[in-house]
């Protein structure tokens, strides 16, 4: 990450792991708080504006690189803004200040508030478009697995690894009727399939924790930006990920090409999704098998916080009691 040549650039990156927990708990407490409302553009907002207000206090000159909203047409936090308090090290972000928006409205488990944080052209610039996607946790041999091989020969070879059964292994995949071949193919090759509705950032980071979450293995196509977010994470852990950007039209063909992408079909590996010194930070929105969501008891707000940073490798999960529920407001 950025560092300045009296070294002020290295120490503020480290208390930016702590204030980072700021910024998505902050967006977390708003989005929950219009929990099961129906309204996942009402939500979305409160989210954006809260990560905005937050992340403009922070010491930072920030530029949104992954923004969200372009598909959905969502609130968003740009892509292009500038964030920060306009002094300190030159940062990249990458932010989703409610990802799972549907699963906030409808009041079900799974949402989070996530940001990334790297140093200038660290993230790679994903065009809002579908990324295909595959990712395992951490302590494989490398390569084990790959987006080019079939769903039944990578389920083998991390079967094998784990000295495991296939029926041992479970797959997380977006239930979408975009992947009802995948879903059979993984199911034909004897593996368990943990279908999601939605959020794929954290469906990717389930592979971080499989003890905790019961999840080895994510396939499919979800957000490419999402897809980054997710790298981000994953490779403070050292879990692997490969990802390709779907650019299935002159269109968007063009557009990545704007962005910086000279090869529309190129396979990522983790590192050029999410390079250098990266610090990821998610609060729980709703309950999940990642983090619990915000609770909100009289005179009382609690929130969980998971923050990854690439350069230790250290996760933090922080579980904060807010005694001034007013600072929220
Ligand atoms: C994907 C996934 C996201 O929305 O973008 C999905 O990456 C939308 O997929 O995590 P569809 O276009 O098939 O509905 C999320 O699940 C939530 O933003």
């Amino acid at each position: 990450m950025t560092e300045t040549s009296d070294g002020e650039g290295k120490l503020l990156e480290r208390f930016l792991t702590l204030e980072l927990v700021r910024v998505t708990e902050r967006a977390a407490v708003a989005a929950a708080r219009l929990r099961g409302r129906g309204d996942e553009m009402a939500a979305d907002q409160a989210a954006v504006d809260a990560m905005r207000s937050e992340l403009n206090r922070l010491p930072i000159r920030g530029r949104v690189v992954i923004g969200e909203g372009e598909r959905d047409a969502a609130p968003m936090l740009f892509i292009g803004e500038e964030v920060g308090a306009g002094s300190g090290p030159k940062l990249d972000l990458a932010v989703a200040a409610l990802e799972g928006s549907t699963f906030c409205a409808k009041g079900i488990g799974g949402a989070i508030s996530i940001v990334a944080a790297a140093a200038e052209g660290s993230l790679l610039y994903a065009p809002d478009v579908y990324m295909d996607k595959i990712a395992i946790g951490p302590g494989y041999p490398p390569g084990l697995v790959d987006l080019d091989r079939q769903p039944g020969v990578n389920i083998q070879a991390l079967a094998d690894a784990k000295g495991a059964p296939p029926s041992e292994v479970t797959v997380c995949i977006l239930d979408r009727s975009r992947h009802a071949e995948l879903i059979a193919k993984c199911r034909a090759a004897g593996a368990g399939v943990r279908l999601i509705s939605d959020g794929d950032v954290a469906g990717i980071i389930f592979t971080a924790e499989p003890g905790e979450t019961g999840v080895d293995m994510y396939l499919g196509r979800g957000g490419a930006p999402e897809g980054v977010l997710a790298a981000g994470a994953l490779r403070c852990v050292g879990g692997q990920m490969q990802g390709r950007l779907i650019l299935d039209t002159a269109e968007k063909v063009a557009r990545a090409r704007e962005m910086g992408v000279a090869d529309p079909k190129k396979k990522y590996d983790i590192g050029e999704l999410a390079s250098g010194d990266v610090i990821v930070c998610a609060t729980g929105v709703t309950d999940g098998a990642l983090l619990d969501g915000v609770l909100f008891d009289k005179g009382l707000i609690e929130t969980e916080t998971l923050v990854y940073r690439s350069a230790t490798g250290t996760v933090r999960r922080i579980r904060a009691a807010h005694r001034t529920p007013a600072k929220f407001d």
